[in-house]
């Protein structure tokens, strides 16, 4: 058996249901295989794969807080540290029902690539807990987040562990946890990303994501002699990524007529209202269905089906699977021609196969989203040289750092014969790195 398949297994029966995090193992590994067989014996010897796929540390603690009613609620938090060959641990926490560890532990998994494509001294990790912010009152949602730094603080450190927003976790959130940590420790240290403006923030942290998966898909489709204006886009989500994003197609000249949150999904012909979606989620956390409210013309369906729009470009930037294999059947048969993942492994195994035969342009998410975290690297040494960057200078290096990683996923691909598979060229530049650091260091992690 194949050294990737042996580790596949080992994966599947010591993590038992924990199928998100088999599927982002797999997916890499899969990837891997060229590379792996042209340095097995070494990697075998320095145990190179089970060493990867084991997270340095998995934290998971209980968060007691009292709701507005007066009742005791118990929620679960999590931090998993994943892996610090190339820096300290670094990535979102997502505050949503659905968290468990096998989706922290996928998502951990997935940031020590994207951390290492950045190019930025950053390690990988991620953390959150199964709370869920909708409806709940700004008191309550500072009562959870005080209660689970409580805990959470004993791990993280500006030079340890530095965490940031993902689902449900924003500058709201990001503030509460902030104060608290420096409540407790005393310390006023970049320990967290996403900050605001007034104590310790970096311009274009909130935009960056979505900022960053439009710049690389523009280079994509430069690469691929195609332009971004002119084309109509859908974008999945209605949150931070997927709100920066339909800002940036606007700036480049590209149409987005359709978004969604897990309620239902807008279409808009004459191109989506960006300040209304910005009311409504921003400013009154509400549901996407107020949109016709703001605009009558425009058509809101209740329930998922927004790949039936047809579009020139599909952006998922909401979350895991939500592109299977049937909706990209029909997002091909109507014409899209690229799709890029904003949000994490938003596209199953069998969609992504799909879309590699059809031959259209698809952009994984460790590469795509990854101007996220590396805006958050920038926050954090602004942070330590205690010193604010405008807003054109971090913007600037933002599209620089999206288009080193287009060419070394691009380079990477072509190295091992596979011009054009970004997944394949984003898993071996992610992991070129992070192997030579674990080697070099030992059986340390
Ligand atoms: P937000 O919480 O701001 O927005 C999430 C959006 O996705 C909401 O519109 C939400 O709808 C929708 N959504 C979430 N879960 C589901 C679900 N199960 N079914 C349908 N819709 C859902 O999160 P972000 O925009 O920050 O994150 C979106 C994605 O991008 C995630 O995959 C995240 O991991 C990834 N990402 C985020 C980065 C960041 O910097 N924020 C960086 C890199 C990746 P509703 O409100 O109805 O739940
Ligand atoms: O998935 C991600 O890359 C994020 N949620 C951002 C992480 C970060 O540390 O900014």
């Amino acid at each position: 058996m194949s050294y990737t398949d042996e580790i596949y297994e080992r994966v599947v029966s010591k993590n038992p249901n924990e199928p998100e995090f088999h599927q982002a193992v797999k997916e890499v590994l899969d990837s891997l295989s060229d590379v792996i067989n042209e340095n097995e014996a070494l990697y075998r010897k320095e145990g190179l794969l089970e060493r990867l796929t084991e997270p340095e540390r998995i934290i998971s603690f209980k968060v007691p807080w009292v709701d507005d009613k007066g009742a005791v609620q118990i929620n679960r938090g999590y931090r998993v540290q994943f892996n610090s060959a190339i820096g300290p641990y670094k990535g979102g926490l997502r505050f949503h029902p659905s968290v468990n560890q096998s989706i922290l532990k996928f998502l951990g998994f997935e940031q020590v690539f994207k951390n290492s494509l950045t190019g930025l001294p950053i390690g990988g990790g991620k953390g959150g807990s199964d709370f869920d912010p909708k409806g709940k009152s700004d008191r309550e949602v500072m009562a959870f987040c005080q209660s689970f730094m409580t805990e959470l603080y004993k791990y993280i450190g500006a030079d340890e562990d530095v965490p940031a927003g993902d689902i449900g976790v924003g500058g709201r959130e990001i503030g509460y946890l902030y104060g608290q940590y420096k409540r407790i420790t005393g310390l006023y240290e970049g320990v967290l990303t996403g900050k605001g403006l007034t104590f310790g923030g970096s311009l274009v942290r909130t935009q960056a994501t979505g900022y960053g998966l439009v710049y690389i898909l523009d280079e994509m489709l430069k690469g691929a002699g195609k332009e971004l204006a002119g084309k109509t886009v859908v974008v999945t989500g209605a949150g931070n990524v997927a709100i920066y994003t339909v800002e940036k197609l606007y700036q480049l000249g590209a149409k987005p007529v359709a978004m969604c949150d897990s309620t239902g999904y807008i279409y808009d012909e004459n191109g989506i209202d960006l300040a209304a979606v910005k009311e409504i989620k921003e400013v009154k956390r509400a549901r996407l269905s107020e949109y016709t409210s703001y605009v009558p013309t425009a058509v809101y369906t209740e329930g998922r089906g927004i790949w039936n729009i047809k579009c020139d470009i599909y952006l998922p930037c909401a979350t895991q699977n939500e592109l299977d294999l049937d909706a990209v059947k029909t997002l091909v048969a109507n014409g899209c021609f690229a799709v890029a993942e904003g949000a994490n492994m938003p596209t199953t195994r069998e969609a992504t196969e799909y879309l590699k035969e059809q031959g259209i342009l698809f952009m994984p998410g460790k590469a795509a989203n990854a101007g996220g975290v590396a805006t958050s690297a920038l926050e954090m040494s602004q942070n330590s040289a205690r010193l604010s960057w405008s807003f054109d200078e971090v913007d600037e290096k933002l599209k620089g750092i999206m288009k080193g990683i287009y060419q070394k996923v691009d380079d990477a691909a072509r190295r091992y014969g596979h011009e054009g598979d970004f997944v394949a060229g984003a898993n071996i530049a992610g992991f070129e790195k992070v192997a030579a650091a674990m080697i070099a260091q030992g059986i340390a992690l």
